[in-house]
């Protein structure tokens, strides 16, 4: 007897349920939100029954090209029989649980994901969980449409860094040729991701960079923002923390570190060309991928935070 693929009993998991919750991870980037969009279009496409849920109210603006963005709620359905986690590489990610009694489709890409659905798509040789989520419809011949295509297409472009990422292989191309060939314009995506930012992005980008410090001679750099800076030039960390990578674009930064105040902590963000920042993180009670990963300091204090890990690193880094 031919053996059930892990795609097969992803699809007979959607079949059966009545109506299906599709769970998105905090601090949304656009892999996360494209998933559960990618999924949404086709659940629409396909009459079945569902929601996309994401924990916070703001949502980043520059994905609302994709269709059914504004579906999106942070309110829970009374009833769902299916939780598709999308781009979760714990169950915590979303920063709310779904019910026990509720089985789980996990769709993921991260390293320290540890298979905590029933059913568990989960490749880490993968750039982007959009990555993932392609061949879960490749793989059970389902239909993709326009819409479902340019959602799995901006996962994979945004989550590579725009195809630069060490895990963009010739299968990400085999993907990314197929999305086009379902319709998808890379020009009016790029567009949309890149190309509409706010005047008030560009007041407060001198301000943040001009934060930059050089440590490890040179090879660790840190950034950050203060809140009133934000509050003054009217923008949000949002806009500009695209910063962290600009910052790793200087040639002998290795690692790249991005500070600022959120919900009673210092959030970091760190990025790295070689070291494993996810070790970093992890010290921290954070995670996330070799490469790019972020973590919390428990004080409000940024300076504080910025020297502590910095010391950390000098201590940890060989
Ligand atoms: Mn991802």
């Amino acid at each position: 007897m031919k053996e059930i693929t892990k795609y097969e009993k992803a699809l007979n998991l959607i079949n059966e349920s009545h109506y299906i919750l599709i769970m998105t991870h905090m601090n949304p980037d656009a892999d996360t939100i494209s998933c559960a969009l990618a999924l949404s279009n086709y659940f629409s496409e396909n009459k079945i029954k569902h929601k996309v849920f994401n924990k916070m109210s703001v949502l980043p603006s520059s994905l609302d090209y994709l269709s059914k963005f504004d579906k999106i709620t942070d309110q829970f359905p009374k009833f769902y029989d299916l939780a598709i986690y999308v781009d979760c590489g714990d169950i915590d990610r979303p920063a709310v649980a779904t019910s026990k009694d509720v089985k789980i489709l996990n769709i993921d890409h991260h390293k320290s994901n540890n298979d905590f659905g029933e059913v568990n798509i989960v490749d880490i040789s993968k750039a982007s969980t959009a990555e993932v989520l392609y061949e879960f419809f490749a793989q059970n011949n389902l239909k993709i449409s326009k819409n479902t295509a340019e959602c799995l297409y901006t996962g994979v472009y945004d989550d590579s860094l725009q195809f630069s990422t060490p895990r963009t292989d010739a299968s990400t191309f085999k993907i990314v040729n197929k999305l086009v060939e379902c319709g998808v314009d890379p020009s009016y995506v790029a567009t949309q991701l890149t190309r509409r930012d706010s005047l008030a992005k560009y007041r407060l980008l001198p301000r943040i960079l001009d934060s930059l410090e050089l440590h490890c001679e040179g090879e660790v750099a840190t950034i950050y923002v203060l809140d009133e800076w934000l509050k003054e030039s009217g923008a949000s960390y949002r806009e500009c923390e695209n910063a962290v990578n600009m910052i790793l674009n200087i040639s002998i930064v290795q690692i790249s570190i991005f500070l600022r105040v959120s919900n009673g902590k210092t959030r970091i963000s760190l990025r790295s060309k070689k070291d494993d920042v996810s070790i970093v993180a992890n010290a921290y009670d954070g995670g996330g991928h070799a490469l790019a990963a972020g973590c919390s300091y428990d004080s409000t204090d940024v300076i504080e935070a910025k020297n502590n890990i910095v010391e950390y690193i000098k201590r940890n880094r060989n």
